[in-house]
């Protein structure tokens, strides 16, 4: 018998800074009635799917920005979309700003099943991009101001019949990032971002975004031997030209799906979970192969040693 989940991966369009919520909201609800009527049983969103992404701007006082982050999920704007998904018997997965009681502020993802139940919520380990402005930018990437970096970690939870774990953009491009989650049996593992082509620090890297998004990304699902669900949000948002091709990877590393466009689109694929015991318990079979008491510099240290 074959486990097969019908995932339907939401691309969405650039979201400008004068966009409501209530319109990105009516937005994911067209993409997830879209994939209701494809037959998906679970539908991914991007990394801070609800606005803009404000991390391009540097403000002084960081309180003035607050109204970029979720206090509550659902909160009352997004009620109608876990409203929605529960009446049509269909998952998501949803990247979104968080802004705690405590006030820590965190970039978010969490995933509600087929019942309305939120399962899981995975907090970004990996922050890329600088802490403090850079005027001379074209634009900033000031992530490292505006969110901390978990300590939770990669967690894998039981759900939509398989082995499900996140990650948030950057952290696709860490290798110990899918092998945490594959060390717990990862099956699936859902991914929004928001990639801009230009990369301030390399230019020459530019080119290179689309070969480096599907390198990473088709790399830890084959080594890993797990789905991977990749989800842009792309186009050109307040003049920075975001990367789409959005896609989704089976065990083999085979790109079964990928985006045409830079806009709201949805991609749909039939994903056996089996397919992924075709190499975890092959070539890949971690308990027989791995050898950790030669890795052990992976967690010993952050950056390279020379002696
Ligand atoms: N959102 C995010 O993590 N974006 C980064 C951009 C490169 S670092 C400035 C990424 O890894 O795609």
């Amino acid at each position: 018998m074959t486990r097969i989940v019908t995932i339907g991966a939401a691309q969405l369009g650039p979201i400008q800074r004068e966009h409501t919520r209530e319109q990105v909201v009516t937005r994911l609800i067209s993409l997830l009635r879209q994939a209701h009527s494809a037959g998906c049983d679970l539908v991914v969103f991007p990394e801070l799917a609800l606005t803009t992404f404000f991390p391009r701007w540097f403000v002084e006082d960081i309180s003035d920005t607050d109204h970029y982050y979720e206090t509550q999920m659902p909160s009352p704007v997004t009620a109608p979309l876990f409203d929605e998904a529960k009446r049509l018997g269909i998952g998501f997965c949803l990247g979104y700003a968080e802004l705690t009681q405590d006030g820590e502020r965190f970039n978010t993802q969490i995933l509600v099943e087929k019942d309305g139940s939120v399962v899981a919520k995975y907090r970004k380990v990996h922050i890329p991009g600088h802490e403090e402005n850079e005027p001379d930018r074209a634009f900033q990437h000031a992530e490292r101001y505006y969110f901390t970096p978990s300590n939770e970690g990669f967690g894998v939870w039981n759900a939509f019949g398989s082995r499900v774990g996140m990650m948030i953009c950057n952290d696709r491009r860490w290798p110990e990032s899918y092998r945490v989650m594959g060390l717990q049996g990862v099956e699936l593992i859902l991914c929004g971002y928001n990639t801009p082509i230009h990369y301030i620090p390399d230019p020459s890297q530019d080119i290179l975004q689309g070969f480096h998004n599907a390198l990473v990304m088709q790399s830890g699902a084959y080594q890993n031997g797990t789905w991977v669900v990749g989800v842009a949000k792309a186009g050109v948002e307040e003049g920075v030209d975001s990367l789409g091709q959005s896609m989704i990877v089976a065990p083999s590393g085979q790109i079964v799906a990928q985006a045409l466009t830079t806009d709201d689109e949805l991609l749909v694929a039939r994903c056996d979970m089996d397919w992924c015991q075709k190499y975890t318990k092959t070539l890949f079979d971690f308990d027989r192969y791995r050898r950790p008491e030669v890795y052990t510099r992976i967690t010993a240290q952050r950056g390279v040693e020379l002696d």
